[in-house]
């Protein structure tokens, strides 16, 4: 199957994976590459147990081709080039010409078989993180199989057994491999009804990961531990993360796996939700309360289901505040309140780049853009209906809407706030606050205090996690 037939078909939900001779079942399966990091739509499955696809945000999922009963897809482990963002292309390694490689679906008692070429510049292995596979099938390169070597293919085969959520990553130099950008989401369907698995409407999907990219370069730095400075769902930085179109009442799952070295609180706005399934399968429905943050620790997943019974652009990120921002320099002192007029110019007269950040908050550097290397992302550059989102990293939005059709994956746009229900000005009188009447009063004029506040730099960047 060559790119443009399999873009043919995703163009309507299906890929063809029949009419293969038995000549070239005996051989490998073509892999398929993606170039393009938009979100595909969801690949309707039209060989084996039928399923509800997932849509991989940003992302797609591997088509795959039926021998003999089994399953059979090819990964090919080998350097890419993944845009974060419109005005950010990183050279990252992945899978299948993206990073992340693409979603593996599959259902419940499928034999999967699973063909791995590396292309990379060094040894690999792929770990199906979560699964119940025979020991020689678990990727850990010395525990469980040699390294794969450079140009060679290795075969992984075992029966999908329990129905969830999984990722796959190396297992050979994990550190480097994964701070390159390689691993991919895994999605087991139940093959009949399952008591603790909800039919849904959507099904989205994405992992948390983080990158060290210095602001105008391209490759990640790969001897970081905790200390990342670009923030992403699938490998894409808002505005770079495409958001979440769903109809009004749908009930929407979605699977998150966290790949960075931190952990990530995800936060939901407008509504809440359930964990529905971790790592280790569905939840049972009577452990589940509702809940708009979930923590995802370091190589857990979390599905989370959601009735989008609100309309309207609902924000979905990550809670930790710098996680929401694009790359910028370390070691930014706080400057609210400090009037730098004058020094400024000073500074500028030895030092032309110079430039105060901060001054008045972080939100002046939303329309700061102009002042960044190129290959660099602003440090917020989402731009809303209402002005620009002083956002960026692991941000993006739910969008609810009444007339959205089922199976409809675009963007609707911008939510159009009903008359008389958006937060307004108020241009009447404002009374003075009487705690500053009172103290006036008691002839305690208020003190001027002057501080300077500085976030803990203690240890490095050990607050930067
Ligand atoms: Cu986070």
């Amino acid at each position: 199957m060559d790119r443009r037939k399999f873009f043919g078909h995703a163009a309507f939900g299906a890929v063809a994976a029949t009419a293969v001779s038995k000549a070239a079942l005996a051989g490998l399966p073509e892999p398929v590459i993606q170039t393009s990091a938009a979100t595909a739509a969801p690949l309707m499955p039209d060989t084996g147990r039928p399923y509800n696809p997932v849509v991989t945000l940003n992302g797609w999922t591997a088509p795959w081709r039926m021998n003999a009963g089994v399953k059979e897809f090819h990964l090919v482990a080998e350097p890419v080039e993944r845009e974060i963002a419109p005005g950010m292309v990183a050279r990252l390694w992945g899978y299948n010409g993206q990073s992340p490689g693409p979603t593996i679906e599959v259902v419940e008692g499928d034999r999967v078989r699973i063909f791995v070429t590396n292309k990379l510049p060094e040894a690999t292995s792929i770990h199906w993180h979560g699964q119940r596979l025979p020991n020689g099938m678990d990727g850990v390169v010395g525990l469980n199989q040699r390294a794969i070597p450079v140009g060679k293919t290795y075969v992984y085969e075992f029966v999908a057994r329990r129905p969830g959520t999984f990722m796959y990553h190396p297992h050979a130099d994990e550190m480097v491999q994964m701070a390159m950008g390689m691993m991919g989401f895994w999605v087991t369907h139940p093959r009949d009804k399952h008591p603790a698995i909800n039919e849904v409407d959507r099904d989205f999907c994405f992992l948390l990961n983080a990158y060290d990219i210095d602001p105008g370069s391209v490759v990640p730095k790969i001897n970081t531990m905790t200390d990342f400075n670009l923030w992403t769902f699938n490998s894409r930085a808002f505005p770079g993360i495409d958001s979440m179109n769903v109809r009004h009442n749908d009930r929407v799952r979605i699977r998150v796996g966290n790949l960075t070295m931190t952990n990530h609180p995800v936060h939901i706005h407008g509504h809440e939700f359930e964990v529905t399934g971790t790592d280790g399968g569905p939840t049972p429905p009577g452990s589940r309360w509702p809940e708009v943050t979930v923590d995802i620790a370091v190589g857990q997943m979390r599905q989370m289901e959601v009735i989008a019974d609100e309309e309207g652009d609902w924000a979905f990120h990550c809670h930790k505040s710098h996680h929401t921002m694009n790359p910028m320099g370390h070691d930014v002192p706080t400057m609210i309140g400090v009037d730098h007029r004058g020094l400024v110019g000073r500074l500028q007269r030895l030092s032309p780049d110079y430039m105060v950040m901060g001054e008045r908050g972080m939100a002046d550097m939303k329309e700061m853009e102009m002042l960044i290397p190129e290959q660099t992302l602003p440090m917020m550059a989402g731009h809303g209906p209402h002005g620009p989102i002083g956002m960026g990293g692991m941000f993006t939005t739910l969008k609810v809407r009444r007339d959205q059709q089922p199976g409809d994956y675009s963007d609707p746009g911008w939510y159009a706030q009903p008359a008389g229900t958006q937060a307004f000005e108020w241009t009447g009188d404002l009374p003075e606050p009487a705690r500053f009447k009172a103290e006036r009063e008691a002839g305690n004029a208020p003190v001027k205090v002057e501080m300077e506040v500085r976030k803990p730099q203690g240890g490095g960047h050990a607050g930067h996690h």
